[in-house]
């Protein structure tokens, strides 16, 4: 298909504007909604060597939110060692009582105050003294484009608390915010099964008007995906929504870098 061809050559040729030596990336939701799985799947259709990454740990049954720091991915380098990396994190429990300290910490990463590998803490925001914390964050520490994460049969306005104060957040500094919908295999595709389905699924259109009504966000914000959780290898489906989310994504991201340098 086009669009592979056409985008993977696109996205090695790309230039974050000096002195930004780094795209940086950062996935938020609640827990399970697939954040882990949507890093993997990049790593996966960037790295397109038809194996299926695994470098970020998910959820199972056995292993609830394991991942307690943040962990940074390193997606892909482009000319001049520049990097385009996405910081994962555990997800947010809705039935947590206090989460002001994860909020904190949060925010705080998207400004490029806390280093990779810091460990969230239950009781504490990140303290200044923290070898983790960085007090001047420069453009290439900063995150350039929010990802929001949800399962596309879960849009939930409950999840709003805590997304509301990011979004408030990264709108003062006008950083840009796509809202990615995940699990898309898991709606009625048209009745075939057959994953391609998913370009012509009224029920995918559905899902992606309720994402816009619920957070009041334009079409070209919204991008469906189905990540690379089974099978071993990859198919041209999953690549091309993947692309397409990548695509966008990193057009907002270095429209954003540049003006900011
Ligand atoms: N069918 C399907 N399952 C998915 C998809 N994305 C994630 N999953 C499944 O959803 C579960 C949770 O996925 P994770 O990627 O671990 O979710 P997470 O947001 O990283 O969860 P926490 O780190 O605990 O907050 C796993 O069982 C995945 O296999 C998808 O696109 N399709
Ligand atoms: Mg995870």
């Amino acid at each position: 298909m086009m669009t592979k061809d056409r985008l993977l050559p696109k996205f090695r040729a790309l230039n974050p504007s000096d002195p930004c030596v780094a795209i940086n990336l950062i996935v938020i939701g609640i827990q399970g909604s697939g954040k882990s799985s949507l890093v993997n799947t990049l790593l996966t259709v960037l790295r397109d060597s038809g194996q299926l990454s695994t470098i970020a740990a998910t959820y199972d049954i056995n292993s609830i939110s394991i991942n307690n720091r943040l962990h940074e991915v390193t997606l892909m380098t482009f000319q001049g060692d520049k990097k385009l990396r996405i910081y994962d994190c555990r997800g947010f429990d809705l039935n947590e009582e206090n989460q002001q300290h994860y909020e904190n910490d949060i925010i705080n990463t998207i400004d490029g105050h806390i280093k990779k590998d810091y460990e969230f803490q239950q009781n504490a925001d990140i303290q200044i003294d923290s070898p983790h914390y960085r007090q001047d964050p420069t453009i290439s520490d900063r995150i350039h484009c929010v990802l929001f994460v949800m399962k596309a049969d879960l849009i939930r306005e409950e999840n709003n608390n805590f997304l509301k104060r990011v979004r408030s957040h990264i709108a003062d500094k006008k950083i840009p915010l796509r809202l990615v919908l995940t699990s898309v295999d898991k709606l009625d595709l048209c009745g075939s099964g057959d994953l391609s389905g998913i370009f012509l699924s009224r029920h995918v259109n559905i899902k992606v008007d309720l994402a816009k009504q619920t957070f009041g966000l334009n079409d070209c914000q919204i991008l469906p995906v189905v990540n690379y959780v089974k099978g071993n290898t990859q198919n041209i489906t999953q690549d091309v929504l993947a692309l397409t989310a990548i695509d966008s994504i990193l057009e907002e991201a270095l429209s954003y870098i540049s003006e900011q340098v």
